[in-house]
């Protein structure tokens, strides 16, 4: 892989559920050695130190969980993203996937700029796709894809300078979702690749495809992994455990792939709750995730294309 500028940037936005520790992930990952990680593989890195949100005021929030804060926190990451994005590769320290309303609709208005397709790949037991409309939970990391798409229903929120393409996006890992998401599934385009079909084909066969399909469209990519797309065995550390997840193998292998197919651009890490960890196992884990993306390997072995 060549070489990157990665660019660290801590988000520690705790406000998209009620269980709180993820405030502690960006400074988990700098305790796991990201920073030395990626720097052992030949990259360069800048951390930036952590982004705080807009100061927001909203008068009526009804069921959803710390509403301004969340506004704040999304318009404050979305000019965070198109500003970084201009000087090297973006990786953000989470936080929960609330931040992802933000780091991709920034993302994708970067790449609007330079009239490349933007692509999304949401590693994830869940969609989060709801809206704050639709939310049973009131738990607004549930919904930052309906944000990033253009969803109705984000009353207050920042406008969205580019909606991604549900056709641009590729889900993998899925295994929950509650039934207004899967209604909205229905009506779009975006490849949802569950747990049986990743038993069923194998993880590699669908991600292959999408990768073809961004090449092909001369596109970027953007990753954004939730803690809980790993099954809670290898990765324990997150509040919402969903069994029956990925292997750390298949975990790993996805991110060699993307290293491989050098499309990636920009990376969200998750989710990630410290306080729930065993011994930091779960920080190192995605550390070492992060490291096959950007270019461990165990044998250095000639490039694998796993296209059809
Ligand atoms: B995560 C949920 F009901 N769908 O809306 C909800 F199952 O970022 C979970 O993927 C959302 O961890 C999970 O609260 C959000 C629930
Ligand atoms: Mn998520
Ligand atoms: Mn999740
Ligand atoms: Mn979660």
């Amino acid at each position: 892989m060549t070489q990157k500028n990665c660019i660290l940037v801590g988000v520690p936005l705790d406000c998209g559920k009620a269980r709180n520790g993820c405030l502690m992930g960006p400074d988990a990952y700098r305790t796991a050695g990201l920073a030395e990680a990626l720097e052992a593989l030949g990259h360069s890195t800048q951390d930036i130190g952590n982004v705080a949100p807009d100061p927001v005021r909203t008068a009526n929030a009804g069921h959803l969980h710390k509403l301004a804060e969340n506004i704040g926190w999304t318009s404050a990451l979305q000019r965070t993203a198109l500003d970084v994005a201009q000087t090297g590769f973006p990786i953000f320290m989470g936080g929960d996937h609330a931040l992802a309303a933000g780091t991709v609709s920034g993302m994708a208005a970067h790449w609007a700029k330079q009239d490349r397709p933007f692509f999304v790949l949401w590693l994830d037991a869940h969609t989060d796709i709801h809206t704050p409309k639709s939310t049973a939970s009131g738990n607004l990391h549930g919904t930052p894809v309906g944000y990033y798409i253009g969803r109705d229903g984000f009353d207050g929120f920042p406008d969205l300078p580019d909606a991604v393409d549900p056709k641009n996006i590729c889900m993998i890992g899925i295994r929950s979702v509650d039934p207004a998401e899967n209604a909205v599934l229905q009506n779009l385009d975006i490849d949802v690749v569950d747990m049986r079909r990743i038993d069923e084909t194998g993880i590699a066969t669908p991600l292959a495809a999408f990768l073809d399909r961004v090449k092909a469209a001369n596109g970027v990519l953007h990753v954004s992994l939730d803690v809980d797309f790993i099954d809670p065995l290898h990765a324990p550390a997150v509040g919402t455990t969903v069994p029956g997840g990925a292997t750390e193998r298949e975990a790993h292998l996805v991110m060699e792939m993307l290293s491989d197919s050098g499309l990636v651009q920009s990376l969200d890490l998750v989710e990630l709750n410290p306080f729930l960890d065993d011994r930091g196992k779960t920080a190192s884990l995605m550390v070492d995730l992060t490291a096959s993306l950007m270019g461990r390997r165990v044998f250095d072995r000639p490039t694998r294309d796993y296209s059809s």
